[in-house]
């Protein structure tokens, strides 16, 4: 039978996926524009400020096709936070022209499969910062929800607790050989969302995404285990990019 095994729960994370009702944003007076936007850019000021105090995390990305037009990951250490987080998007005019797209909440996640030497955030820095993760200025993003299945013989909660350890072995030993090219930030949404992890990449090159997620389908315990929602990919920006983006200066 199926035991759960102890996962180590980190910093709340808001995935939130948006498009802008662009007719109405372009048919807005210059001036208006402007001021909507100086006036996220000083809400994102604070966001950044709020990283440099270990306090929290954010990144901000423009995506391809036409689902979303902007990723934004908040990392905070409550869900409060991130309550008060939307509270303060909607109060600025740009909420005006912002149309929710895709949201997920999740709290980052180590699960202690394969944990070695000392399990306690407390007294284990590098657990407390993986716990806490700073999204990377990495220029590419890839976001998707998952579940681990649970059908007949293919019942992750009803594969003992060895069993799954063997398989996430595997599924590390896959992950690990592209350690260097690829940042993996799993955050489990059990209880707070629709599916059961929220998986984020983050890459220089959006190429690795692909050749990571492919290998990592003939492992088992994704080939036999995973379900996958909507994947998302796009690339980061900063405040100059974001503002050139909306036709700013
Ligand atoms: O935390 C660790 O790095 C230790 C090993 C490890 C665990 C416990 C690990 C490593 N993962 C773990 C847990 Mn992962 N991971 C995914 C996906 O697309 C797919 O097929 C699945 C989506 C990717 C791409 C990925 C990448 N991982 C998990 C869990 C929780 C399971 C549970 O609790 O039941 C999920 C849902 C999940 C999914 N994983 C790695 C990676 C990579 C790249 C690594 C290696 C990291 C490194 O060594 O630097």
């Amino acid at each position: 039978m199926g035991e759960p095994i102890e996962t180590l729960d980190g910093w709340f994370v808001w995935h939130q996926l948006t498009t802008v009702d662009w007719p109405t944003w372009w048919g807005w007076p210059p001036a208006d524009r402007d001021a909507a936007m100086a006036e996220r850019l000083l809400l994102w000021e604070a966001w950044t400020a709020l990283a440099g105090n270990q306090q929290g995390s954010v990144g901000v990305y423009q995506m391809a096709g036409d689902r979303a037009d902007f990723l934004t990951i908040h990392l905070r250490p409550t869900l409060d936070e991130l309550i008060d987080l939307k509270a303060s998007l909607q109060r600025t005019a740009f909420y005006a022209v912002e149309r929710p797209h895709y949201s997920y909440i999740s709290v980052v996640e180590l699960a202690t499969y394969v944990a070695k030497g000392n399990p306690d955030p407390e007294t284990n820095p590098e657990l407390r910062a993986r716990l806490h993760p700073s999204l990377p200025p990495r220029h590419a993003v890839c976001f998707y929800p998952m579940s681990k299945r649970r059908q007949g013989a293919d019942n992750w909660y009803m594969t003992d607790r060895a069993a799954r350890a063997h398989l996430m072995r595997g599924h590390g030993a896959v992950g690990h050989k592209y350690s260097q090219q690829v940042t993996q930030i799993i955050s489990g949404s059990q209880g707070l969302d629709d599916w059961e992890w929220g998986v984020t990449l983050l890459a220089d090159d959006p190429i690795w995404f692909k050749k990571l997620v492919y290998e990592m389908r003939f492992d088992e315990a994704s080939a036999r285990f995973a379900e996958f929602g909507p994947f998302y990919v796009g690339t980061r920006l900063d405040p100059q990019g974001w503002t050139r983006r909306l036709g700013g200066r």
